[in-house]
């Protein structure tokens, strides 16, 4: 969730840019990833949770025109629903707006005219899904303004094909339905196949650490879509609709697999029964387990998937020394820059965190950020039509 000064930020500007009050605000958190990555797309499991920082959307009825403000980039987007609603072209903010409106438009959740400002305080290119979050910020704030009481996992799909369509990006479900249906306190377990969402309960004594590598990453830019390419001809080979179907024996003995295709496939394949392994861990309080699966996972993107970088290496080295037995660390995203997850007592924070700083030194030259956070609930209207 965003921070209160966050919601005062849009409220004024708000007021400032169309004058008066919206006639509703709607806010949708960003996420980090305590397991399961590059699972989501290979129809498998996630273990993620929703940060206390979000994208926070204020939104009024207007005319036949809708005026998009930006607050944090001072930019603004206007176009009306006559006309087809088309990309802004590669790397542009309003994709993500543009393409959740189209999403909405076509399932009649949208009113002709509006004016909607929009700020937020999730971290961008630090693979803490702040593009996750906006798409569904602004989508709960587009049919809740057309009086339509959005299903939230419906919420997710349409958000993720705004990304997929518009923003360019193919990626899973994952970042934007944990965005939409995240729960105060806990992990939320999801099956990317059926999208059930099961809710696991973070133990009350262990912290979560979220540290930025000082790499800057960008999703569309990175091998991203190369690897979901190479995921789907895997599967391709085996036959099967997606790699959760496969397992580790299939993919080890597949004689024609090129052994790039191997790797690929190996990576998700164990992913996803550490996640499941993970889930159970976590609800049994068992940290020491955790930190194993975090380290394997992390091995696992390293050697077989082929998307770490050596500053992300070199930091979960050092957290992972510093946490020792109970707890973890790993990197956490889509890969090749962003941030590393730690999790581990609440009493080993402090001492960490000294030496994250002391023997850490990101590539940006920049002072290493380094959050604390509790995992907070999913999109919610912070104020409704009246
Ligand atoms: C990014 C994508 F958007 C997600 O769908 C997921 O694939 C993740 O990378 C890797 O697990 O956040």
């Amino acid at each position: 969730m965003a921070e209160q000064a966050t919601i005062e930020r849009v409220k004024a500007a708000f007021a400032d840019r169309f004058g008066g009050a919206p006639d509703l605000i709607a806010q949708a958190p960003g996420r980090v990833n305590l397991i399961g990555e590059h699972t989501d797309y290979n129809d498998g499991f996630v273990l993620p949770l929703a940060i206390d920082r979000g994208t926070v959307v204020a939104a009024r009825r207007a005319g036949s025109e809708t005026v998009v403000y930006a607050a944090d980039f001072d930019e603004e987007d206007r176009f009306t629903f006559a006309e087809r609603i088309d990309d802004a072209g590669p790397g542009d903010w309003r994709n993500y707006v543009r393409g959740i409106i189209a999403m909405l438009v076509e399932q009649e959740m949208a009113p002709q005219g509006m004016e909607l400002v929009i700020g937020g305080d999730v971290p961008q290119g630090a693979g803490l899904s702040s593009s996750a979050s906006l798409e569904v910020a602004v989508g709960l704030a587009v049919a809740s303004l057309a009086g339509a009481q959005i299903d939230l996992t419906l919420l997710a799909q349409l958000a993720q094909r705004a990304e997929n369509e518009f923003a360019g990006c193919a990626c899973g479900i994952m970042d934007q339905l944990v965005s939409a249906r995240a729960e105060p306190e806990q992990a939320l377990l999801i099956d990317c196949r059926s999208l059930e969402c099961r809710p696991v309960p973070l133990p009350e004594h262990a912290a979560v650490l979220i540290v930025h590598s000082g790499v800057e990453r960008g999703l569309v830019d990175s091998a991203y879509n190369e690897r979901r390419q190479q995921c789907e001809q895997a599967a391709g080979h085996f036959g099967i609709l997606a790699l959760r179907d496969a397992d580790e024996g299939q993919v080890e003995s597949a004689e024609e697999l090129d052994e790039l295709a191997r790797m690929r496939a190996r990576h998700v394949v164990t992913e996803n029964a550490r996640t499941l392994d993970a889930a159970e861990a976590l609800a049994g309080g068992d940290m020491a387990r955790l930190g194993r699966l975090m380290a394997d996972s992390h091995a696992s993107m390293r050697d077989d998937f082929e998307i770490t970088v050596p500053a992300i290496d070199e930091l979960v080295a050092i957290l992972q020394r510093e946490i020792g037995g109970e707890g973890g660390a790993r990197m956490t995203g889509g890969g090749f820059g962003g941030c590393v997850i730690a999790l581990l007592p609440q009493e080993r924070v402090d001492p960490v965190i000294d030496a994250v700083r002391r023997d850490y030194r990101p590539p940006n030259g920049k002072p290493v950020m380094i959050h604390v956070c509790r995992p907070a609930a999913g999109a919610a209207l912070i104020t409704s039509l009246p």
